[in-house]
């Protein structure tokens, strides 16, 4: 896709079509994995993520580089083109340009990654803004319990509000000081590092605040609700 394509972010009443030619295959095989419930080792930490404190989840491999894992279609999203809009049980709902994004406060955090595919990768130092403050500047409704995600190639998911707004998560612009690359996901992505890293969107453009909980793609395909990598939450 040319830059001048940037898709347009979607809106609310709009279903956002999968963009380009989805890896079919690769969708096929993943649902299939999780009916089978292959890759589960059976050998999930009793506490879970929040409370465990082993640090490699069960099942999983350490690796050095860092794979690129997604639907085939990595959208070119222009810069000056990318909106980040915060609506749905939200008193000021937002709609961020790049420069507005810039501007919010910015944080430095240090994380590890679990893709459920049984790879995890230590230490990831990321800058932007955390998903707490950016929750709190659209001054969010008490009734408000989930979250959902849309991305620029269609992508969605889901994750309570409670995950949302944990300490360390964040929507990260930056990688190891660098603008993060288009194939993990720049402009700006989500990083849920506490859960499997289906639930990070990359090209992030809308976060709604939702009453009811609304499965995402992986998740109305066989894949856990939750995530937690350390209850080995593959699927569910
Ligand atoms: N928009 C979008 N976000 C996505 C995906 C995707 O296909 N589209 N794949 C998810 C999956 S399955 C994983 S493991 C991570 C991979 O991120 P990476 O390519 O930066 O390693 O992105 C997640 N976020
Ligand atoms: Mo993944």
């Amino acid at each position: 896709m040319a830059p001048d394509e940037t898709p347009e972010s979607p809106s609310p009443e709009e279903a956002v079509p999968l963009t380009g030619k989805v890896r079919e295959k690769l969708i096929e095989t993943k649902q299939a994995w999780a009916r089978e419930g292959r890759l589960l080792t059976g050998e999930a930490y009793p506490l879970g993520g929040t409370a465990t404190r082993e640090r490699l989840p069960p099942g999983q491999t350490l690796v050095k580089d860092w794979p690129v894992l997604d639907l085939g279609v990595q959208p070119d999203v222009a810069r000056d083109r990318w909106r980040l809009r915060v609506e749905g049980l939200v008193q000021a709902p937002l709609r961020l340009t790049l420069d507005a994004f810039m501007a919010l406060p910015q944080a430095e955090l240090v994380n590890d990654i679990h893709c459920v595919t049984q790879w995890s990768r230590y230490d990831n130092r990321w800058q932007g803004v955390r998903a707490r403050d950016l929750v709190e500047a659209a001054r969010v409704k008490d009734e408000a319990r989930f979250v959902a995600f849309t991305s620029y190639d269609g992508y969605t998911t889901n994750v309570p509000l409670a995950e949302f707004i944990r300490d360390e998560v964040l929507l990260a612009h930056s990688w190891e000081g660098r603008p993060l690359t288009r194939q993990h996901g720049g402009p700006v992505r989500v990083v849920i590092p506490r859960l499997y890293f289906w639930k990070s969107p990359k090209w992030v453009t809308r976060i709604e605040l939702l009453r009811e909980d609304r499965p995402g793609f992986w998740e109305v395909r066989g894949y856990h609700n939750n995530g937690d990598p350390w209850l080995e939450e593959r699927y569910g």
